[in-house]
């Protein structure tokens, strides 16, 4: 089992997309292990976007995300990784296909509605960025044999 950082971002919480984004992941069969409203602050984006430092998009990037507050969830499933990043679409508004997050409700980069990590590494590093260990709740689900 896989756990990943997912977060909707500023234009999600602004537009009222935070219930159909996580009705996705639910339909999907993720489970959600941690969630919570947070306004990031530049310390904590800047942490967050390391790997984006000194790229053109950079100072934008950082500038929207703590624009208003985002929604960060830690969700769990079987090579969840990669199958949230399929499920959000491609990074580009104009390359994200319909029937993913992105393809079906952004039409503005970088206003795409949600972020995922793209590795363990990544994935490991950004949680720690945004909850204390306790904050992660380890439930089961009875529904898990049939996913
Ligand atoms: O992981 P993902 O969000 O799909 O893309 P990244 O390459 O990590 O870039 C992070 C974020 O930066 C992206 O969601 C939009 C923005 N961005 C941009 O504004 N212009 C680019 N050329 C690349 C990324
Ligand atoms: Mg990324």
């Amino acid at each position: 089992m896989q756990r990943t950082f997912l977060m909707i971002k500023p234009d999600g919480v602004q537009r009222g997309l935070i219930g159909k984004i996580i009705g996705r992941l639910e339909d999907k069969g993720f489970k959600m292990v941690a969630g919570k409203l947070v306004q990031v602050s530049d310390e904590q984006a800047k942490r967050h976007y390391a790997e984006h430092e000194g790229k053109d998009f950079y100072d934008n990037l950082v500038k929207f995300i703590t624009s208003g507050p985002v929604f960060a969830m830690v969700w769990e499933g079987d090579n969840i990784i990669q199958l949230s990043r399929i499920l959000m679409g491609k990074t580009e508004v104009t390359e994200a296909l319909p029937g993913t997050i992105r393809g079906d409700y952004a039409s503005h980069t970088p206003h795409n509605l949600i972020h995922g990590s793209d590795s363990p590494e990544s994935s490991a590093r950004e949680i720690a960025n945004f909850f204390e260990a306790h904050e992660l709740v380890d439930y089961d689900r009875s529904i898990t044999p049939w996913m």
